[in-house]
């Protein structure tokens, strides 16, 4: 049985850091309760992806973290990592699924309906959906109306996680919208203190989720 959360499910990016400053980083997320965690890197040679990947891993595992990467199979593999996210111009979830078996981890970006009906046929875990805010992280997307949201959440058969500029304070318009949990980038890779960032999301996730929905 595959078990994972994807509550507060932490995107990482790299760019512009010392490599013991972004280890760092995602220890300190870590410890305050991430529950799934994306290494994400669109510049990188494969080399330098897999080294990334081994040292979050070390990180990830120690505290029972499932490390997802983005867009590569081969990386996921080799890093012997618990799944690999897909974009609609990656590899197409069922072949993932092949390569990497059914106890993978297969999450995948759904920008439509069809999208998700689509990934869900072939066998996704988790769905991405967004950008429900403009975000400030490197990333070719369009603004998702969250009436979207809402009909791809109401049509999956997986969890939806909602993505794209959100932050403790901006997840009110979430409400009742069907979601499993956020995905964030900057709010904790920016954040002066990441660990308590990482708290904080994951107590307002919470309140949205606790108030009437
Ligand atoms: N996909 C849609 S928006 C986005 C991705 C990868 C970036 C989200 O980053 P942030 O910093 O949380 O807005
Ligand atoms: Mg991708």
């Amino acid at each position: 049985m595959k078990r994972f959360d994807t509550t507060l499910y932490f995107i990482t990016d790299s760019t512009g850091l010392e490599e013991a400053v972004f280890f760092d980083k995602v220890e300190r997320a870590c410890r305050g309760g991430v529950t799934l965690l994306q290494l994400r890197e669109k510049e990188r040679s494969t080399r330098e992806y897999l080294a990334l990947a081994e040292g979050v891993h070390k990180i990830t595992a120690y505290y029972k973290i499932p490390l997802i990467i983005d867009d590569r199979v081969d990386v996921a593999l080799a890093s012997e990592a618990e799944g690999v996210h897909l974009g609609q111009s990656d590899m197409p979830v069922f072949l993932a699924r092949k390569l990497l078996g059914e106890g993978a981890i297969i999450g995948a970006t759904a920008k439509t309906v069809e999208q998700a009906e689509e990934a869900c046929g072939q066998g996704a875990d988790y769905l991405g959906v967004g950008a429900i805010y403009p975000t400030t992280t490197k990333v070719k997307t369009a603004p998702m109306p969250v009436e979207l949201l809402k009909k791809i959440c109401a049509v999956s058969t997986v969890p939806v996680n909602a993505i794209g500029g959100l932050t403790k304070d901006n997840l009110g318009a979430l409400k009742g919208s069907g979601i499993a949990g956020i995905c964030v980038v900057s709010a904790i890779m920016k954040a002066e203190e990441p660990e308590r960032a990482a708290k904080e999301l994951r107590e307002a996730y919470q309140r949205l989720k606790g108030a009437a929905e």
